[in-house]
């Protein structure tokens, strides 16, 4: 392809990127009409309590994510607080990305509530991506009763900055034409990759806006904030070029240790086990994986290996729950004349089969 063919790949693509409106909050006051039109805030009203996010009710009074339960009791004494119930909310995202998954399976989701769909081509042959946005809206809120927010872009940046841009029950497209102008009134802390202390350093260069972050050159910026540098000088005149990626749906979680010296005897065994055991609950923490059937595999001094599994009613999470059932498979494995030389374990069998690569909880406030 030669320079002109990709600038106009470029803009020809259909990007869209859906955003749940106050994602957490407006799944709670579904399903509890009490909490309807009112401030409520997800998260524990407690000393050490931080709201995860507020229904919009609460945010007319400045109550925001990461926000201290503290504070925000403060600035909103009728707030109620709701604990969160992070597993619906898995359930629920998985429900949205089945409905993505009627247009394309070009998705890379972001969060549990955010994701990128790359329409260019699309299982229904839809024309004009706005479409799209359209029904999946609609769908969202006739199937799952929830509200989401769509932008509509040639790139990935410009599709989340208008997918913002009306919030909440939004819909906005920028056309190419469009984007310049779009950008140039911009405030810069808006721009996606500009955080709270680049924006400050900005400010502090003179830089307000799109149109003034366009006028710095290259050198100028890549001095300033080094490999980003190019990136905020791409954004100024809209050009994003990475692609949707489709995030991998993790279908298990493992994790297994060879043993410094081959081991026979039950305490060795044990504590090695309990180990195994730790390492992989955190494994789970980190990926957020849930699943309900547990895998031990064993591996013997003379590299033939076994396992045995077990699979129960509910999600695999914590120690107490596994670490019982991990002792259970154990003794379905002779190992007294058999000496071991590895010990693993895995969770599978997701549920939601949802994949939630790049999604961070921020706040893990949650009993
Ligand atoms: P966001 O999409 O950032 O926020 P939101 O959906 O609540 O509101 P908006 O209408 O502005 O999109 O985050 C999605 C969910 O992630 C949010 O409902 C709660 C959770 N979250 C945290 O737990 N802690 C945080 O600091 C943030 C920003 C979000
Ligand atoms: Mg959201």
């Amino acid at each position: 392809m030669d320079k002109n063919s990709v600038i106009l790949y470029a803009l020809e693509r259909k990007i869209i990127h859906i955003d749940m409106d106050a994602f957490f909050a407006s799944v709670e006051q579904r399903d509890n009409p009490e909490l309807q039109g009112k401030p409520i805030a997800v998260g524990r009203g407690e000393e050490r309590g931080v709201v995860s996010t507020a229904s919009y009710e609460a945010r007319k009074f400045g109550i925001h994510s990461a926000m201290s339960s503290m504070m925000a009791k403060r600035l909103c004494p009728q707030l109620i607080f709701v604990p969160g119930r992070m597993s619906i909310y898995k359930e629920v995202s998985a429900q949205i990305h089945e409905i993505f998954h009627e247009y394309t399976d070009a998705i890379e989701s972001i969060s549990l509530d955010e994701a990128f769909l790359d329409v260019t081509e699309n299982k229904l042959q839809f024309e004009l991506a706005v479409e799209i946005a359209k029904q999946i809206k609609s769908e969202i809120r006739s199937k799952l009763n929830l509200v989401a927010s769509a932008g509509i872009s040639y790139n990935k940046f410009l599709a989340k900055i208008a997918s913002d841009y009306r919030k909440p029950d939004g819909i906005c497209t920028i056309h190419p034409n469009q984007a310049i102008n779009f950008i140039s009134k911009l405030p810069i802390e808006l721009f996606w990759g500009i955080g709270k202390m680049t924006a400050q350093k900005m400010h502090r260069m003179g830089i307000y806006t799109g149109i003034q972050l366009r006028a710095c050159s290259k050198e100028q910026l890549v001095n300033a904030f080094g490999k980003a540098g190019i990136m905020y000088y791409d954004f100024a005149r809209g050009i994003d070029n990475r692609p949707v990626v489709p995030s991998r749906i993790r279908k298990s979680i493992g994790c297994e240790r060879t043993l410094e010296k081959d081991i026979s005897t039950d305490s060795a065994v044990i504590i090695e086990l309990y180990h195994v055991t730790l390492e992989l609950i955190e494994r789970l923490a980190k990926y957020q994986f849930q699943g309900t059937t547990l895998t031990l595999k064993i591996k013997f001094h003379d590299f033939t290996q076994i396992t045995r599994s077990i699979t129960v009613e509910k999600n695999l999470i914590n120690k107490v729950q596994i670490l019982p059932l991990a002792k259970q498979l154990l003794k379905e494995v002779e190992y007294s004349s058999h000496a071991i030389r590895l010990i693993g374990l895995s969770v599978t069998n997701n549920k939601t089969e949802e994949s939630l690569k790049g999604w961070k909880q921020l706040s893990i406030d949650f009993k």
